[in-house]
């Protein structure tokens, strides 16, 4: 039984790095690569996950230990999909997660008390140092949005940027 339990377990986790050594692979909170259906992705004001091999544009973002997202503004366009690729460029876990300034300094006060908090949605990327992560996403509505790293400290460190949709 405990065979059997431990190759199910090796299986299971060796098989989606190997797929995926350079994909959305996550290696920070979760072990297994997400998989996201896009015909039910919940519909935030921000907008909603979407297929990113479908993307009208991609974006790539930098994090680093300075506590800085480059380039630290991103623009689209209301209804089109965006490929984001973030890049860790640091030696600290860092993440990546859209919304509204309202939601994200809501989110950043409830990580603080709660550090260890697992949280992963489709609208956040959790990269670990050295690695990347691609996110599809539709902005469904025109106006301001923001994106923050809220790891206790790093939101408030000015790990921030502004999405304008247009
Ligand atoms: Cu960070």
């Amino acid at each position: 039984m405990k065979t059997v339990l431990t190759i199910t377990l090796l299986a299971t986790t060796l098989l989606p790095t190997a797929l995926l050594a350079h994909g959305n692979k996550n290696d920070g909170h979760q072990e297994k690569a997400r998989t996201i259906d896009y015909s039910k992705a919940e519909k935030h004001v921000f907008g909603q996950a979407a297929d990113p091999a479908k993307a009208a544009q991609t974006i790539t973002v930098d994090m680093s230990d300075q506590m800085r997202f480059t380039p630290n503004r991103i623009a689209a366009r209301r209804g089109e999909i965006i490929r984001i690729v973030v890049r860790n460029k640091g030696q600290l876990l860092h993440e990546l997660v859209l919304g509204t300034e309202g939601t994200l300094n809501e989110h950043a006060e409830l990580m603080k008390k709660f550090p260890g908090m697992e949280h992963d949605e489709p609208h956040m990327a959790h990269v670990a140092p050295g690695k990347e992560q691609i996110m599809g996403w539709k902005f469904t509505q025109a106006g301001t949005f923001s994106f923050g790293c809220l790891i206790p400290g790093h939101y408030d460190a000015g790990m921030k940027g502004t999405i304008t949709v247009r």
